[in-house]
C-alpha cells in the first residue's frame, strides 16, 4: 500500500496534472467596429497547457506562430478555418515567448502574443514563416531553381473560375517545410481550371510571388 502511494504521488509529480485549455478567439466585433482580432491578443499560460484557437464567425482565419522559442523545431499553424466552431489547438510545452497572426488578416493588425510559463530573453526566439522557409532553403542550395519551384500533391476542394482560383488540401510540401494545410492559390493564367472538380487528388507546381505568396503554375490529376 504504501508503495503504490509513493508510485502514485510520483506519476502525480510528473505529469502536468493540472493543465489546463485556453481558448482564442478570431472574431470582428461590428458593433465596436474593430475588425478581425484575436480574443485575448495577450495570454500567459504554463507548460502542458492548451490553447484553442477558435474561429468564432463565418470567416477565414487561420493561425501561424512566426516567433517561437529557438528550441521548438515544428511549424505551429492550423489549417484555414472557414466556418464559425471551427477550431486548432495545440499544446504547449516549451516555455518562452510565442507570437502569431492570422495569415489573411496579418496586414490588418490581427497578431497576438502567448506566454508559456516565463518571457523568452533577448536572443532566445527564433522568427519562422512557412512562407520564408523555401526561398531561405533555396538561397544556401545548388538546387535553387528545384526549391523555388516547389511541387506538391492534394486535393481539390472547390475551384473558383470566376476567380481563377483553387482551393487545395494539400499533403506536406518539404521544399517548403509546409505541413498539410487548406490553402487557397491563385492558377496562372495559362492554367485550364475548366476540367477540375471538388475531390479531384491532383499534382501541382508553384511559383513564388513576391515575398510571401505563391502561385499555382501547373495542375494535373493524378
Ligand atoms: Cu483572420
Amino acid at each position: 500500500m504504501k508503495n503504490l502511494l509513493l508510485t502514485t504521488a510520483l506519476i502525480l509529480a510528473a505529469t502536468p496534472a493540472f493543465a489546463k485549455d485556453f481558448t482564442i478567439k478570431e472574431v470582428t466585433d461590428d458593433n465596436a467596429k474593430k475588425q478581425n482580432f484575436f480574443l485575448p491578443d495577450n495570454l500567459t499560460i504554463q507548460p502542458g497547457d492548451t490553447v484553442i484557437f477558435e474561429d468564432a464567425q463565418d470567416g477565414p482565419h487561420d493561425v501561424m506562430f512566426n516567433v517561437v522559442p529557438k528550441t521548438v523545431d515544428e511549424m505551429i499553424m492550423s489549417p484555414t478555418m472557414e466556418k464559425k466552431g471551427e477550431n486548432f489547438s495545440y499544446t504547449f510545452t516549451v516555455p518562452g515567448t510565442y507570437k502569431f497572426h492570422c495569415h489573411p488578416h496579418e496586414a490588418l493588425g490581427m497578431t497576438g502574443t502567448l506566454i508559456v510559463g516565463t518571457p523568452s530573453k533577448p536572443g532566445e526566439t527564433k522568427k519562422v514563416s512557412h512562407h520564408d522557409m523555401g526561398i531561405k532553403a533555396a538561397g544556401d542550395h545548388h538546387d535553387a531553381a528545384a526549391a523555388a519551384m516547389p511541387q506538391g500533391t492534394g486535393k481539390i476542394i472547390s475551384v473558383d473560375a470566376d476567380k481563377h482560383t483553387v482551393k487545395l488540401k494539400h499533403d506536406p510540401i518539404k521544399s517548403l517545410g509546409w505541413p498539410v494545410m487548406t490553402m487557397t492559390f491563385t492558377a496562372d493564367s495559362g492554367v485550364d481550371l475548366s476540367s477540375f472538380k471538388e475531390g479531384d487528388a491532383v499534382a501541382f507546381a508553384l511559383k513564388p510571388v513576391g515575398k510571401d505568396d505563391y502561385t499555382l503554375t501547373s495542375l494535373k490529376k493524378q
